[in-house]
C-alpha cells in the first residue's frame, strides 16, 4: 500500500493529491494515508501536507528503487522486474539462487552495498552503500556456450555508452573494465550455470564507482580504483545512469540474440579500447607473455602479435597494460 501511495504523488508531480483522492482510490482511511505519508517520509523523501490542498512530493532521496529510475527506463524486459536490497553479500550471488529457484529472464538484483562483492577469480569488490550501482542481471540466452564471452563485451559496451551519455567519457579495457584517467571505474563478472551445448543462466554483474570519494578507496586500491565523480567533479544521478545502462544493454543484447549481431558492441570496444596499439602482459593460465594488442575481432576475441610475429586470437585472459592501475609506473 505504501507503494501505491508514492505512485499516486509521484504520478502527480508539483501537483497536490487531496487525501480524499487517495483515499477513495485506495480504499483506505485518512489515518491509513498518514501512517504511510510517515513511513514514505522515513524512506527518505520530503512530502509537504497542507490543509485542504493534501500532499506532495518536494525531493526524492537517492535510491535506486524501481520506483524511482522507472521514469529514465525504455527497455522491454531488462530490470522491468527490479529487486531492490539495501545491503546485501553480493548481488551474484542473490542472482545465482533467484536463478535457480526460476526467477524470470532480465531480472536485475541491486543493492545500495554489497559486503562481500565479487571480482573475477575469488577476489574481492569494494562495494560502498548509495555510492555506485552494484548490480546482476539473470539471462536466459539460448546461445551456444561459446558465446558467452561476447556477452561480457555487451555489459562493457553498454556501460561505456551510459556513461558517455552522463558526458564522461571512458576506455574499455578488454574484456571486462571501464577505465577512466588510467584506472577502473567498472568492472563485470559474467558467470553461468549449465552444460557444454545449453545454457541454464547467466549473471551478468555489474559493479560502477558513480559517487564515490577518495575515503571510500581503500589505501591499497588507490592506484587501481577511481570513481566517476572522483575523476570528473560531478555529482552523478545514479538513477539515470542506472536507466542509461539497463536500456542500452537491452539494445545491444537483443540484437546480439536475435541474430548473432554484435556489430555495435564491437564498435564500441574498439573504437574505446585502451589496448589497441600498445604493448600488454597477456596472463593466461598463469603464463606471462608480452605482446602487442592489435585489434578486437568481429566476435570480439583480442588479436594480439606474440613475440614471434604471429597473429593470435585470445578469448578470455587477464591482460596489463603500462600505465594503468598503477603496473609498470
Ligand atoms: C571485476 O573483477 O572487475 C568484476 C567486478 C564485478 C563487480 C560486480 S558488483 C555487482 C556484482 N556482484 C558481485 O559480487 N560482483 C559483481 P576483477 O577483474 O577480478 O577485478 C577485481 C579487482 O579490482 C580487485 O582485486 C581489486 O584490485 C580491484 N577492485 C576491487 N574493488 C574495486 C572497485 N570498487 N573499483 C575498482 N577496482 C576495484
Amino acid at each position: 500500500m505504501k507503494g501505491k501511495v508514492l505512485k499516486l504523488l509521484k504520478e502527480s508531480g508539483n501537483e497536490f493529491v487531496s487525501g480524499q483522492r487517495i483515499s477513495e482510490e485506495l480504499g483506505v482511511s485518512r489515518t491509513a494515508i498518514w501512517k504511510y505519508i510517515n513511513i514514505i517520509k522515513e524512506d527518505g523523501y520530503e512530502v509537504e501536507a497542507i490543509s485542504r490542498k493534501g500532499y506532495r512530493i518536494i525531493s526524492s532521496p537517492d535510491i535506486l528503487t524501481f520506483e524511482e529510475i522507472k521514469d529514465y527506463l525504455s527497455t522491454e524486459y531488462i530490470g522491468k522486474n527490479l529487486i531492490y536490497c539495501d545491503s546485501i553479500g553480493s548481488t551474484n550471488s542473490k542472482a545465482k539462487e533467484l536463478a535457480e529457484g526460476g526467477e524470470q529472464h532480465g531480472t536485475v538484483i541491486l543493492s545500495e552495498e554489497q559486503t562481500q562483492g565479487r571480482g573475477r577469480l575469488g577476489r574481492n569488490w569494494v562495494s560502498p552503500k548509495y555510492k555506485g550501482i552494484w548490480m546482476s542481471i539473470i539471462l536466459r540466452p539460448n546461445i551456444i556456450t561459446e558465446n558467452i564471452s561476447q556477452i561480457t563485451l555487451l555489459g562493457a559496451a553498454a556501460v561505456q555508452k551510459a556513461i558517455m551519455k552522463m558526458g564522461i567519457k571512458t576506455s574499455i579495457k578488454w574484456p571486462n573494465d571501464i577505465v577512466l584517467n588510467s584506472r577502473k571505474v567498472c568492472g563485470i563478472l559474467t558467470e553461468m550455470s549449465g552444460e557444454i551445448d545449453h545454457i541454464n543462466y547467466l549473471i551478468m554483474g555489474i559493479g560502477i564507482n558513480v559517487n564515490l570519494d577518495e575515503k571510500d578507496i581503500p589505501m591499497d586500491l588507490k592506484d587501481v580504483a577511481t570513481s566517476l565523480f572522483a575523476e570528473s567533479g560531478k555529482h552523478i544521478d545514479r538513477k539515470i545512469l542506472i536507466a542509461n545502462v539497463l536500456n542500452s544493454f537491452e539494445e545491444l543484447y537483443s540484437a546480439f540474440v536475435r541474430n548473432g549481431n554484435i556489430k555495435e558492441t564491437i564498435g564500441i570496444c574498439r573504437k574505446n579500447s585502451i589496448l589497441i596499439g600498445k604493448e600488454i602482459q597477456l596472463i593466461n593460465r598463469g603464463k606471462i607473455t608480452t605482446v602487442k594488442a592489435i585489434d578486437i575481432s568481429d566476435t570480439g576475441e583480442l588479436v594480439i602479435e606474440n613475440a614471434q610475429g604471429m597473429i593470435e586470437h585470445i578469448v578470455s585472459g587477464e591482460v596489463s597494460i603500462r600505465g594503468i592501475y598503477g603496473y609498470g609506473q
